[in-house]
């Protein structure tokens, strides 16, 4: 199938990038997305489409969401979305995205980090947040929590995005991303995320299929308090 990847804010761009470049999606379309007119400008040379997005600051209102929905309706029934959680750009805008699209009746699958510890509260509690309203909207996903990378000695200053791209290329050894979701269950997943990856406590990468089977398109709306 051809996927639509939507990176979201700087990160989301490298994280896309990484994923293309381990070719695990030879024939997905990039549309990237940011805040930043300086870093869109120097990611869509790579990319099928762009979107210059406003800055937000405060909660997200529904206005928003006819951006979004341009985004949407260029976009094949399989979307990735890659974000970096814990900024203003990927928190913000990636749930929408995700939102919109399974709204719209796509596959949706998530990828995203956790920032580091050390960044402060203020970043922790917008990336949960966000890692919770793009948990809902997602058929399928994987989250890198930043903070554990140190504990994998094997791991450079260049490798920030391996472990992630490491387990979406196992995963998808086994079965294609789309079959990945409710038919599998969770042990097996876990299984796909490469040994070398799986530190003691918190896990430096999780990988779920459906989390809320059953939940209606009004369950998630009501997470964004949009309507
Ligand atoms: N895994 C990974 N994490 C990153 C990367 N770049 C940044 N991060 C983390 O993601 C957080 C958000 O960074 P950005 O992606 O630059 O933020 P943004 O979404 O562009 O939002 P702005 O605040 O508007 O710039 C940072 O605090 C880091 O913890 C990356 O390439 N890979
Ligand atoms: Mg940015």
């Amino acid at each position: 199938m051809k996927e639509t990847i939507i990176a979201v804010g700087n990160g989301g761009y490298n994280l896309a990038s990484d994923l293309i470049a381990a070719q695990l999606f030879p024939n997905a379309r990039l549309i990237v997305c940011d805040t930043d007119e300086k870093d869109l400008e120097k990611h869509s040379v790579n990319a099928a489409a762009s979107f210059l997005f406003e800055k937000l600051r405060g909660t997200v209102e529904s206005g928003y969401i006819t951006f979004v929905e341009d985004i949407i309706a260029k976009a094949s029934d399989s979307v990735i979305v890659c974000a970096t959680l814990g900024g203003m750009t990927g928190s913000k805008y990636a749930p929408l995205i995700a939102l919109e699209a399974i709204l719209k009746g796509k596959f949706v699958c998530s990828f995203f980090s956790m920032p580091y510890e050390s960044e402060g509260e203020q970043k922790i509690k917008r990336a949960m947040n966000a890692s919770m309203q793009l948990i809902v909207s997602s058929n399928f996903f994987v989250q890198q929590n930043n903070d554990r990378l140190k504990e994998v000695e094997s791991l450079g200053s260049s490798d920030i995005n391996k472990p992630l791209v490491e387990t979406v290329k196992s995963a998808m050894s086994h079965m294609p991303l789309e079959e990945l979701d409710n038919d599998i269950n969770h042990e097996v997943l876990q299984a796909y995320i490469p040994e070398e990856y799986r530190v003691n406590g918190i896990p430096l990468v999780m990988i779920r299929g459906d989390v809320y089977p059953g939940i209606t398109d009004e369950n998630r709306k009501g997470i964004f308090n949009l309507w």
